[in-house]
């Protein structure tokens, strides 16, 4: 039986709000065809024949103010509009949709105005989806990549939803899901027998089977990180002592003079951040107050604000005038960012190179020798924001960093609650695998196999969902 709001016909602005040459207004549910027949005239001021609602036939209409008056009064013509119905199943919802194209700025809150007073309710978010997924249109895996790719701010993001959407992690977690019940058969089959009638090895190969599963599943868990930094973007913070080039290499890598370049040191106080693409990635790049020991007052707070941002970044770039020897506030910077996720960057590089800074470090001197790490700390490069020299490869190295654990297949986990699933999965997936191993009880096994296989379905919606779906389709937009 469906769910009784399932009766309610739902009406929302499907697309973006503001200026817009077109907009779309959509109805779902058993009523939107009557709905459209309140709200719609053919372009002669006539009532809408059964015929014009075609499935999946575009066709010009009035959309007319029912408010404005009964049957005999004529109704204002509100917009000229397309009308797109498309019949149950063969739709989004799988219910019978009605689109309603009309002009965008002001008008599609008009039209949709219309379709509430003519019978329609006014959608929740995620509410199309959370209908095409009870309509088994789609599983829950994809129903969130439909909310991932809407919010997508990068080519590289709509990309890993449209895979998602596409199906790629649900066949990948099908494909799971039946070597796990295929285990869980053998160890099922194998609580009938006693043990001499099993092949010896049985135990074993299943235990080794498992270790690689769990292997792949955990690789699949731990793409979330770089899925979160693709969906949600990620941070960069630029810290270095005064006059380093923080706010030079800054504008350099947003590719415009956004922050204030001075040769006077402590001119950034504040901090201040853009957001630029780099790779696929959003990255909010931000510049920080130059980090000195002896400052004081407004500049101090400035410094302690840096460091915090800095504790909380994705990836800091601790930067080191190339051209100058270390200073004290240096050695300050590079002690702070012992524990932080950091790359060492030389500024300054169109300038003849000291090379008492290197060697303070213990880097390699000549000209050209590279050094990959530093007091535990991975050098990034040569960089110059006058010349630009070396931009490219620190931008190749950033995003190299920030989406570092994505070599699977191009499945990337784009949802938190996927990831912990998964981690769920490895989990029972270790037990199950330490119980053959030990030779202990199968039945507990069986079990913990039974479990990891639940994790699994609970990505694809395959479980007692109710509590799911307000989490999951809350968090969409309405309208989608
Ligand atoms: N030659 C050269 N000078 C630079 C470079 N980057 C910054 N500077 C100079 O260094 C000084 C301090 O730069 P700024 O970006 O304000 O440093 P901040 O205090 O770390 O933000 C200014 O005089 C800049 O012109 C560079 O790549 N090459
Ligand atoms: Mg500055």
């Amino acid at each position: 039986m469906q769910p009784p709001y399932l009766a309610d016909t739902i009406a929302a602005v499907a697309t973006a709000s503001g200026p817009g040459a077109v907009a779309i207004v959509r109805l779902s549910g058993v009523g939107a065809l009557d709905v459209a027949r309140r709200v719609l005239r053919t372009r002669t001021g006539s009532a809408m024949g059964a015929s014009f609602f075609e499935s999946h036939r575009a066709r010009v209409a009035q959309f007319v103010d029912t408010r404005t008056g009964g049957e005999n009064v004529r109704h204002a013509v509100l917009d000229e509009v397309l009308v797109l119905p498309m019949r149950a199943p063969r739709s989004y919802t799988g219910e019978d949709i009605v689109e309603i194209h009309c002009h965008g700025g002001g008008m599609p809150r008009l039209v949709l105005a219309g379709c509430l007073s003519a019978g329609a309710r006014m959608a929740r978010a995620g509410e199309f989806t959370e209908r095409a997924f009870l309509n088994g249109r789609l599983d829950l895996a994809r129903a969130e990549a439909v909310s991932a790719l809407v919010s997508s701010r990068t080519a590289e993001a709509a990309r890993a939803a449209s895979n998602q959407l596409a199906g790629a992690l649900s066949e990948q977690l099908s494909l799971w899901r039946e070597q796990l019940l295929e285990a869980r058969a053998l160890t099922e089959v194998s609580l009938d027998f006693s043990d001499e009638d099993l092949p010896a090895a049985l135990e074993k190969d299943l235990a080794r089977d498992l270790r690689i599963l769990g292997a792949s599943v955990s690789g699949l868990a731990a793409t979330w990180e770089a899925g979160r930094r693709l969906r949600d973007g990620a941070s960069l913070v630029l810290l270095g002592r005064p006059n380093v080039g923080k706010s030079s290499l800054f504008n350099a890598l947003l590719g415009r003079p956004r922050a204030l370049v001075a040769a006077e040191p402590g001119t950034t106080r504040d901090w201040i951040e853009e957001e630029v693409e780099m790779g696929g990635v959003a990255v909010l790049l931000r510049d920080t107050a130059g980090v000195r020991t002896a400052a004081e007052g407004v500049e101090e707070a400035g410094i302690q604000r840096s460091l915090e941002l800095a504790a909380s970044a994705d990836l800091v770039l601790l930067l080191l005038d190339g051209s100058n020897p270390l200073d004290a506030n240096d050695r300050v910077l590079l002690e702070a960012s012992q524990k932080l996720p950091c790359f060492l960057v030389w500024t300054k590089a169109d300038l003849p190179a000291d090379v008492s800074a290197r060697e303070a470090l213990g880097l390699p001197v000549a000209a050209g020798a590279s050094a990959r790490q530093t007091l535990g700390l991975p050098v990034a490069g040569e960089v110059s924001a006058l010349s630009g020299l070396g931009l490219d490869p620190l931008r190749g190295q950033i995003t190299a960093h920030l989406l570092r654990s994505t070599e699977r297949d191009g499945l990337i986990v784009l949802h938190e609650r996927h990831a912990i699933a998964l981690e769920r999965a490895v989990k029972h997936l270790n037990f199950a695998q330490g119980i053959l191993e030990s030779g202990r009880d199968l039945e507990l096994c069986a079990i913990e196999l039974g479990s990891a296989m639940a994790a699994l379905d609970e990505i694809l919606g395959r479980c007692d969902v109710e509590d799911l779906l307000d989490r999951v389709f809350s968090r969409f937009c309405i309208g989608k």
